[in-house]
């Protein structure tokens, strides 16, 4: 059973919080890898929900404590996120350093999650929203929701993965029976009720999906790849640029998708910069400082037609849904899935055979969610179905699985 975050506060520090918030995880039903190339996605919320209880400390130093997290955090406000050993505490540190406290003041914060961490299904980004609105209240910020959102999703990229920022969005404003679609250029964001009779499943591969180490920079040169396609393509298209390329800025170009197949299949982002006379950091530049060696080779067109192609299927997708038609979504799901195995190259063995289980026990269509290299798939069915889904992907992979419904979001107003 998960300790409710007020009871874990008063078990800490012998005191009350002053204020308990709480955020969902996610799924992400369709449009994977898209958002940082500022192309759609068509994520939910789940009822599942990580909450933090905090109150505000009369001495500038943040301690925290996290039921899922075995070492407790102590540092001062400020403190550099790289200088903190554990990647959770380099978390907190990353929010910490985007707010603004009141001088002289900290913060006890307590944490408890019903997400199982590393697994796609967005932990981090709940913690993070959940913990901004929880120093917002506790420091009272007056921070608005989009603002709110925007921070955590800064706190992300802070704290190394390049993230487009659907997660934080989807969890901050989802809308409980809606599938919500976000669009980056220009911002968007439409509730789309999801019809009734369709369910949702997911279930782990049985690989931990990790934020740190070799996935994030196999995340962070998927980022650099689909820019390096962007700038490409761009010249080939006559489209000027003015600073970081992203697919986003010639998606809806009719000649787009043919001018991917001429693209290279690898390229090196200095040789691109330099050819095309960019400023090599349009291609490169971090949040997090970090850096991919600019002269090893990084996919180009795979890369391209996986994004170009998941755009319009988000597309495709919401009409599906609008259409009430749960055989055409999935098929769409299952087109993903080939595309992030193929051209993405983010899938697994072990995700491929929990995707293949939930198929053969009756999903319409499932594919891995999340950025994938592990972590969980999601599969759409009829209702009803669900069980069968779920012990078929216990048989194949060991779980968790289960249903999820879509939920209300943290901050929806
Ligand atoms: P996961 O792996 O579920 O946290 C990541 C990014 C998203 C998006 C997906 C791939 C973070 C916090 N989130 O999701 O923004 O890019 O990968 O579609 O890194």
């Amino acid at each position: 059973m998960t300790p409710s975050p007020a009871d874990l506060f008063r078990q800490t520090f012998a005191a009350e919080p002053a204020v308990v918030t709480a955020a969902p995880g996610r799924v992400n039903l369709i449009g994977e890898h898209t958002d940082y190339s500022a192309l759609p996605v068509l994520p939910f919320a789940i009822d599942r929900r990580t909450a933090v209880a905090a109150a505000p400390l009369d001495a500038p130093r943040i301690e925290a404590v996290s039921e899922a997290f075995p070492v407790p955090a102590s540092f001062r406000p400020g403190t550099p996120p790289a200088e903190l050993l554990e990647p959770w505490h380099r978390y907190l540190a990353a929010a910490v350093s985007l707010l603004e406290p009141p001088p002289g003041a900290g913060a006890r914060l307590a944490i408890t999650s019903q997400l199982p961490p590393a697994s796609g299904l967005s932990s981090s980004s709940a913690l993070m929203v959940a913990l901004v609105a929880a120093l917002n209240a506790a420091w009272g910020l007056a921070l608005t929701p989009e603002a709110i959102a925007d921070l955590a999703a800064r706190t992300e990229r802070l704290a190394g993965a390049e993230t487009g920022g659907m997660d934080q969005q989807v969890i901050a404003f989802a809308r409980a029976g809606h599938l919500l679609r976000i669009d980056f250029l220009p911002p968007a964001r439409r509730h789309i009720p999801v019809p009734p009779g369709w369910a949702f499943v997911v279930a782990s591969s049985g690989q931990p999906a990790p934020k740190g180490g070799a996935a994030r920079e196999a995340y962070n040169q998927r980022v650099v790849g689909t820019r390096v396609a962007a700038a490409l393509l761009a010249d080939m298209l006559g489209v000027g640029l003015e600073g970081t390329p992203l697919l986003g800025h010639v998606a809806g170009i009719d000649a787009a998708p043919v001018l991917v197949e001429e693209l290279p299949e690898r390229a090196a982002p200095r040789g691109i910069a330099r050819s095309l006379g960019i400023p090599l950091e349009w291609l490169t530049a971090l949040s997090s400082g970090a850096a991919l060696d600019p002269d090893a080779p990084v996919p180009v067109r795979p890369f391209a037609r996986h994004v170009l192609s998941e755009a319009d299927r988000v597309d495709a997708a919401c009409r599906a849904v609008e259409s009430a038609d749960l055989a055409a979504l999935g098929r769409l799901l299952d087109a993903s899935h080939a595309s992030l195995r193929d051209d993405y190259r983010c899938s697994t063995p072990a995700l491929d055979a929990v995707v293949a289980a939930l198929r053969k026990a009756g999903a319409a269509g499932a594919r891995l969610t999340g950025a994938g290299f592990g972590g969980f798939a999601v599969a759409a069915c009829e209702s009803g179905r669900e069980s069968a889904l779920v012990e078929a992907a216990i048989a194949a992979a060991g779980g968790p699985a289960f249903p999820v419904t879509p939920s209300d979001g943290a901050l929806l107003e």
